[in-house]
């Protein structure tokens, strides 16, 4: 398969600094390397640089770094399309805000594919707030909100060429939702895979029943996977651990299946923040994950976890 990284040095959506390294921490993980032993054809385009940002001010007091990641999200979503057009985009965080531009990208590229987009959401958060809603202003917060098309953006985000119908949006490993974000998941219909539902049906099951749907409907898969997905006590280097995340092999399961499906069109590696890890063990982790999802497996045949 033919891939293209892309970096993008995001950290203003994020409460504290240092997800501007987590593209650099990826690489020196050994992302590139990992990719290419395992036969894909691998290009990396370096990191994608911000252009200006105008002056923005916004009702909501709260909102930190408007302008910044507004300019943001407009070059990330260009670039998205673009590296989307004849290969499987990579796309290395940078915090999640990152990905209100690269769904919203590979969504206009699915569009004019004439293909359904769905989104596997692999996250503690749903980061479903609108700029209304977020109390704590961290705009990493608001991403899958905007790519669904949620109102109120418009003005301060760039207009969203198309929006991912919520009804095809997939979220598990979810721990922390604010009440404004569970309202908000329900009325727009997203599934919601808590880790209440992991542990009680186990992760396959839920995620099997996902991966039938879109193949049923002839869907192409966005996977988002922010770092606090996993249990801290794995994965240190996140700003925002919460406990009872995901076990190494609940994860590695996942992407294993998704390989499986044959599915996946594009995927995030995001909030990896290098300066919270223990000696690059974090980031390894999630290149260990991208392996496995992009073809690694304990022994040369299907797992048939997707049939
Ligand atoms: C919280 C935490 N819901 C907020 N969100 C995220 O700030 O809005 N943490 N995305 O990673
Ligand atoms: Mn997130
Ligand atoms: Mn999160
Ligand atoms: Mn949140």
């Amino acid at each position: 398969m033919r891939c293209v990284i892309l970096g993008a040095p995001v950290q203003d959506g994020a409460g504290r600094m240092g997800c501007e390294m987590g593209p650099s921490a990826l690489r020196t993980a050994g992302l590139v390397s990992v990719l290419t032993r395992l036969g894909h054809q691998v290009e990396d385009r370096g990191d994608i640089r911000r252009g200006p940002a105008r002056p923005l001010t916004h009702p909501n007091a709260a909102l930190k770094a408007l302008p910044e990641i507004a300019a943001w999200t407009a070059v990330i979503m260009e670039a998205a399309y673009a590296a989307s057009a004849a290969a499987m985009p990579i796309f290395l965080g940078g915090d999640h805000a990152i990905s209100a531009g690269t769904i919203a990208g590979v969504a206009r590229r699915a569009q004019d594919q004439g293909r359904k987009l769905f989104v596997l959401w692999l996250d503690a958060h749903p980061d479903f707030h609108t700029l209304e809603t977020s109390e704590s202003g961290n705009l990493h917060g608001v991403g899958l909100a905007y790519a669904s098309g949620l109102p109120g953006f418009a003005g301060w985000f760039p207009d969203l060429p198309v929006a991912v119908d919520p009804t095809r949006i997939c979220t598990m490993g979810l721990r922390s939702v604010d009440p404004a974000e569970r309202t908000a998941l329900a009325a727009a219909g997203v599934t919601v895979h808590d880790m209440r539902a992991v542990d009680e049906h186990g992760l396959a099951p839920l995620l099997r029943g996902f991966l039938q749907r879109v193949a049923a409907e002839n869907g192409i898969l966005h996977v988002s996977l922010d770092v606090d997905f996993l249990d801290p006590a794995i994965a240190p280097a996140v700003g925002t651990t919460v406990p009872g995340g995901a076990t190494f092999r609940e994860a590695h399961l996942a992407m294993e299946m998704l390989q499986d499906s044959g599915l996946v069109a594009s995927l995030d590696l995001v909030e990896l923040n290098p300066f919270l890890d223990e000696r690059g063990r974090t980031a390894t982790l999630m290149v260990d994950l991208t392996g496995s999802l992009m073809g690694k497996r304990i022994m040369d045949r299907p797992t048939r976890a997707f049939v």
